[in-house]
């Protein structure tokens, strides 16, 4: 029997067309009434798919009564209402693993991009600057700095294995020290704050870690302090980040993710000592693709009865 499946955010074409030749899909993401399009095909429903941005509500997921599976394109599912799903025996899968590398070479850009004021350097060129002013004023080196990494997962550590070739050293803090690492661990955010010259966040957003890097934290970055934010904009006070930026209390940012996203505060867009890019960790075709089919296979596992590949 073929089982019906909601779309809440479709992943890659390749894989949606997968999806279609397998399950009813039926496309939340275009319903122009998504109450009564949840209230005439909600009842059916047995798995949803989803993006680590559109996430799944417990007000959606509580509209269907017989779903089972949630596919997550994504290793963050701070967008999934686990708490329900789990009350509900829904099961949860992500995407872990497949994006490491990407998300680690899209920190290191962001890293490098914000020290050596690539971003900058482009628009001196283009703007006519190095005509008129001469040589752009000197950067700061990468060798000799300290990187604390906030988050030493798997990510965190393909971004570690990166970071040490660029002759950083690497620091880290986590709610356990890992014992399979040399990098000395810092047990408290704020000391490593003060001790590092890069502070990069690589860690689950939601409640438990929301603005966890507190404007305590940037502070103590201080003046000369850059801070990375490949996480989530929620692990963030910023407010605080904006503040700090634009009074000189700390030194630059680079930013991958933001509150409110696809919004981001003008204030950080008129600031020259930031780096900003619109939530691309893992944005290319081949992790995408990668991505897009680890919901298939999950889905796939879960209606042919065998384990799934990447649960929650
Ligand atoms: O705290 P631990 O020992 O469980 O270490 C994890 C750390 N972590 C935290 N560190 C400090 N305070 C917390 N409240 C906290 N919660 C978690 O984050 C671990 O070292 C790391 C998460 O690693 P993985 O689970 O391997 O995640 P992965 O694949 O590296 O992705 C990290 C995040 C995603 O959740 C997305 O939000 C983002 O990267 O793309």
């Amino acid at each position: 029997m073929t089982a019906d499946v909601l779309v809440v955010a479709p992943i890659l074409t390749r894989q949606m067309t997968q999806l279609e030749a397998t399950y009813r899909l039926h496309r939340l993401d275009r319903a122009a009434d998504r109450d009564a399009f949840l209230a005439e095909v909600g009842d059916r429903i047995e798995a949803i798919v989803t993006t680590g941005t559109a996430g799944a509500s417990a007000d959606v997921m509580g509209r269907l009564p017989n779903l089972k599976v949630v596919g997550c394109m994504a290793v963050g599912v701070d967008a999934v209402d686990l708490p329900y799903a789990r009350s509900r025996g829904i099961a949860v899968t992500n995407t872990p693993d497949v994006l490491n590398d990407c998300v680690a070479d899209t920190a290191m850009g962001l890293l490098i991009a914000s020290m050596r004021k690539l971003v900058l350097s482009d628009r001196y060129v283009r703007d006519g600057s190095w005509v008129a002013k001469g040589p752009m004023p000197l950067t700061t080196s990468l060798r000799g700095k300290t990187l604390g990494i906030l988050g030493l997962g798997r990510i965190g550590m393909a971004i570690a294995r990166r970071a040490e070739p660029f002759g950083l050293t690497i620091v880290y803090h986590t709610r356990r020290k890992r014992d399979d690492v040399a990098y000395p661990w810092y047990a408290d955010l704020v000391a490593m704050a003060r001790d590092v010259d890069i502070l990069l966040a690589i860690l689950p957003g939601g409640p438990e870690t929301r603005r966890i890097v507190s404007r305590e934290v940037i502070e103590a970055l201080g003046p000369t302090g850059t801070f990375v934010n490949v996480a989530r904009g929620s692990v963030c006070d910023e407010p605080a980040l904006i503040e700090a930026l634009a009074s000189g209390k700390l030194g630059a940012a680079a930013l991958d993710v933001f509150e409110d996203e696809p919004r981001v505060p003008d204030a950080l867009i008129r600031m020259d000592n930031v780096v900003l890019a619109p939530h691309v960790g893992s944005a290319t075709v081949e992790t995408r693709d990668a991505m897009s089919q680890l919901v298939v296979d999950n889905l796939a596992a879960h209606f042919a009865g065998r384990p799934l590949l990447t649960p929650v």
